[in-house]
């Protein structure tokens, strides 16, 4: 019974472990703060408005913050294709948490996720 105990034990670490380590990119908010409705994980890649609404719930001029994983930054573009005005993010803070701080709440339509 014990090492049936310890074997979970181990299991459940290897889980968690391998789950920060695939559980990689960006993710946005609705709201400022981490906070409200909130798209999947989205991987490294330049991403046009259509792919993120079909493939991870992003919406149009909708984001407010985004929680970006070690390692990554993000590029944000206020048309698609990564057109209009640009903004760069690369790590957590109070910019990436509340996009008022730099004039870039609900107005990005596009984004370049890549590794640092
Ligand atoms: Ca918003």
């Amino acid at each position: 019974m014990k090492k049936i105990a310890s074997l979970l034990i181990v299991i459940s670490i290897l889980c968690i472990s391998s789950y920060a380590v695939f559980a990689s990119g960006v993710t946005f908010y609705q709201d400022i703060q981490l906070s409200g409705p909130s798209t999947n994980d989205i991987p490294v890649g330049t991403w046009y408005l259509s792919d993120l609404q079909s493939k991870f719930g992003f919406q149009n001029d909708w984001a407010s913050s985004v929680s970006i994983s070690p390692g990554y930054k993000v590029d944000l573009y206020s048309d698609d294709k990564l057109g209009g005005t640009h903004w760069m993010l690369d790590q957590n803070d109070f910019n990436s948490r509340d996009f008022t701080n730099f004039g870039a709440n609900d107005a990005v339509s596009s984004v370049k996720v890549s590794r640092k």
